[in-house]
C-alpha cells in the first residue's frame, strides 16, 4: 500500500478540478478529503435548498475526481463516526492517515480561515494554505488597490479588472467607446410569452438520498425543498450556462433591474450558486459572453453589464471582505435594532413586492438583485432592522450565500452599515420605484401614490421617516441633499402625518414577534 503523505481537504465551496490544492499533487501519495459537517449545516440555518445542493454537488464532485484517478474520503453527514466540524474531522483523518503534510486552498470566510490557521499547532503537521486563484484580483492586488484612495468606488476597480482580463478590449480601450453602458440597463419588462426559465434538472440516485437526509435532519431550516431542480454537476451548471448565453444573455441588460409578477428569474443566469461553488469559472464565463458579442448574437449593453457584475461587482466585494477584516460584521453605522419582522421567513405580508420576493426565496432559495437591493433590503433598511440579523438572513436564505460576498452586498451596498465604503448613499426609496421598475404596485392592497394613511403604501412614509430618523448621519451627505431639501419644503402638518404614519408601522412590526 501507498504511503498517503498529503493529506488536501476539500471545501464544499471549492468544487474546481483546477483548485490550487490539486496543482503538482501527486494522485498516489495524496488522500483528498471532502465532509459534509453539522457545523457548517447550522452555524446559521441553512435554505434546505442550499444544504441539499451543498452535499448534492459536493458527493457528484467526489465522483468526478474518484474518476479522475484521486483517492477521496468522503465524509457523509449520516456517517455514525461523523465528529460534525471541519477541525474534527481533520483530527480523525490524521488519525487514520498519520499524513506528512496538509495543502489546502484558502477559505472562503474568515470563521473557516481561522479553523485551518490553527491545524498546524493542534496537529503538529505542516499546513500549506494556498491561494484561491479561481478568483481575478488577488488579495495583494485588491488592497494595492485601495491604498491611498480616500474614496473606493467599483467602476475604476472594474477598470482595472477589464485591463487585467482583456475583456470588451479593442486595442486596450474600451469596446463601443464606453467602460460602462449602465444607463441603458434600465428597462421595466412585461410579461412576455417569450421569457427564457432556467432549465430543470432532473435528480438522479446521488440527489434522491440528499434531499431525504437534509428533510430528516434539518427539517426546522427555512425552506422547502419541493421541486429541487437546480444542476449539481459541472455538466450540468455549463448546459444552464449556454442556455443563458443563447436565450437570456441578449435581453440581460436591458431588463436587469426589472421586476414581473410571478416570474422568478427574468433574463438573469441564475449563474451565481454554481460560480460560487466552484462547478462554473468566472473567467471563461466571462470569455463565452464576450464571444457573443463579437460573433454579433448579444448587444454591448448587455455582454458590458453581465461581465461587469462578475468581474466588477463579485471581485470587488471579495476584496472589500478580506480588506475589512473580521470585525466589519460589526459595523452599524446607522445604529440600527429593530429585530427583522417575523414575515421574513413566512412571506405573510399583504405588502406584494415584499409577499413575491420573500415567497419566492423560500420556494426557490434565489432572488435576483434588484429584489434583494430595492425590495427586502430596502424595507429593512427603512425600518431600521439590525444589520447583524439581515446579514444572517441573506445568509441563510439563499443557494448562492457564502459570507465573502453576502456580508459586503447586505451589510455595506445593502444596508448603509458600513458608512459609505461601499456606495456613497443608501439605496433607501419610496415606493415610485418599486412601481417604476414592476407591475407590483398593480397588484398590491396597499396603493403606492398615497404617503400617509391605512391604505398608503408604507414604503412611502417609512422613506421619509427613515432620512429625518437618520439626519445626523446622513444630513450632510451630498447626494441625499435633494431629498432633505424637499422634506424641509413640506409643511409641518405634512411632515407630522408622514411621521406619524411611519410610526405606526413601526409600532405594529414592535407588536408582532420577530424573529428568534
Ligand atoms: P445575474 O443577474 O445573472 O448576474 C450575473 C452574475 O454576476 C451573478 O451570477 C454573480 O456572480 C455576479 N453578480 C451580480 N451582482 C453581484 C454582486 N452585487 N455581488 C457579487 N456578484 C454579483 N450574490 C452572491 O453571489 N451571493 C450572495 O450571497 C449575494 N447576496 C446578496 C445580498 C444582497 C443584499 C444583495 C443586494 C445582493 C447579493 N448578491 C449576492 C448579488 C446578486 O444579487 C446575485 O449575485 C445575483 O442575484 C445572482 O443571480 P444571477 O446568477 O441570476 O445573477
Ligand atoms: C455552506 C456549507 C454547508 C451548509 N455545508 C458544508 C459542509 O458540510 N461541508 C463543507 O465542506 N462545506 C459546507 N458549506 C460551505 C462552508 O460552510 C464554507 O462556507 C466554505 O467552506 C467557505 O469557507
Ligand atoms: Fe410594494 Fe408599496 Fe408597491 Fe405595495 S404599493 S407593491 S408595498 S411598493
Amino acid at each position: 500500500m501507498t504511503q498517503v503523505i498529503t493529506l488536501i481537504p476539500i471545501l464544499g465551496d471549492q468544487l474546481s478540478l483546477g483548485l490550487s490544492s490539486l496543482r503538482d499533487a501527486d494522485q498516489a501519495s495524496v488522500r483528498l478529503l471532502m465532509m459534509e459537517v453539522a457545523d457548517e449545516a447550522t452555524y446559521v440555518r441553512h435554505h434546505k435548498k442550499k444544504i441539499a445542493y451543498i452535499f448534492a454537488a459536493m458527493r457528484h464532485h467526489a465522483a468526478t475526481l474518484r474518476a479522475g484517478g484521486w483517492t477521496v474520503d468522503y465524509i457523509t453527514l449520516d456517517d455514525p463516526e461523523n465528529s460534525g466540524s471541519f477541525t474534527g474531522e481533520i483530527a480523525r483523518a490524521v488519525a487514520r492517515l498519520a499524513p506528512e503534510r496538509i495543502i489546502v486552498t484558502e477559505a472562503g470566510e474568515w470563521r473557516v480561515m481561522a479553523m485551518l490557521e490553527a491545524w498546524e499547532t493542534i496537529f503538529g503537521v505542516p499546513v500549506d494554505i494556498r491561494p484561491d486563484d479561481r478568483f481575478i484580483a488577488s488579495h495583494a492586488e485588491f488592497t494595492t488597490w485601495i491604498e491611498g484612495r480616500k474614496q473606493l468606488r467599483m467602476e475604476f476597480f472594474y477598470r482595472e479588472m477589464r485591463r487585467k482580463t482583456g475583456l470588451l478590449l479593442d486595442d486596450g480601450k474600451p469596446a463601443g467607446g464606453e467602460w460602462n453602458y449602465d444607463s441603458e440597463n434600465r428597462k421595466p419588462a412585461r410579461a412576455s410569452l417569450l421569457m427564457p426559465r432556467p432549465l430543470a434538472f432532473a435528480q438522479d440516485d446521488i440527489t434522491t438520498p440528499v434531499l431525504a437526509l437534509v428533510a430528516d435532519r434539518f427539517a426546522d431550516h427555512p425552506g422547502t425543498l419541493d421541486r429541487f431542480d437546480y444542476a449539481v454537476t459541472k455538466e450540468d451548471a455549463l448546459r444552464q450556462q449556454a442556455y443563458f448565453l443563447e436565450h437570456a444573455l441578449p435581453c440581460f441588460g436591458d431588463y436587469q433591474d426589472a421586476m414581473l409578477t410571478g416570474e422568478r428569474f427574468l433574463w438573469h443566469s441564475i449563474l451565481s450558486p454554481y460560480i460560487n461553488s466552484g462547478l462554473l469559472d468566472p473567467l471563461a464565463l466571462c470569455q463565452a459572453a464576450e464571444a457573443e458579442y463579437r460573433a454579433g448574437r448579444a448587444p454591448l449593453n448587455s455582454v458590458e453589464g453581465f461581465i461587469r457584475q462578475i468581474i466588477g461587482w463579485r471581485e470587488y466585494m471579495r476584496g472589500i471582505y478580506w480588506s475589512q477584516g473580521p470585525d466589519y460584521v460589526e459595523r452599524n453605522f446607522l445604529d440600527a435594532h429593530r429585530p427583522l419582522p417575523a414575515f421574513y421567513w413566512t412571506g405573510e405580508t399583504d405588502m406584494h413586492c415584499l409577499k413575491e420576493a420573500i415567497v419566492q426565496t423560500l420556494e426557490t432559495a434565489h432572488a435576483h438583485h434588484i429584489q434583494r437591493l430595492m425590495v427586502t433590503g430596502n424595507y429593512a433598511l427603512l425600518i431600521g432592522a439590525d444589520p447583524r440579523q439581515v446579514h444572517q438572513w441573506y445568509l441563510e436564505v439563499y443557494l448562492d450565500a457564502y459570507e465573502w460576498v453576502e456580508l459586503p452586498n447586505t451589510l455595506g451596498m445593502s444596508q448603509f452599515a458600513d458608512g459609505g465604503l461601499l456606495s456613497s448613499k443608501p439605496y433607501a426609496s419610496a415606493g415610485a420605484y418599486i412601481n417604476r421598475m414592476s407591475d407590483y404596485c398593480r397588484h398590491c392592497r396597499y396603493d403606492v401614490k398615497q404617503r400617509t394613511g391605512p391604505d398608503s403604501c408604507p414604503f412611502n412614509a417609512l422613506y421619509w421617516d427613515f432620512l429625518v430618523r437618520n439626519e445626523d448621519r446622513l444630513g450632510r451627505n451630498q447626494r441625499l441633499a435633494m431629498p432633505y431639501r424637499n422634506w424641509a419644503r413640506m409643511n409641518a402638518g405634512t411632515q407630522a402625518d408622514i411621521r406619524a404614519s411611519a410610526a405606526a408601522t413601526l409600532a405594529s412590526l414592535d407588536a408582532a414577534p420577530g424573529y428568534g
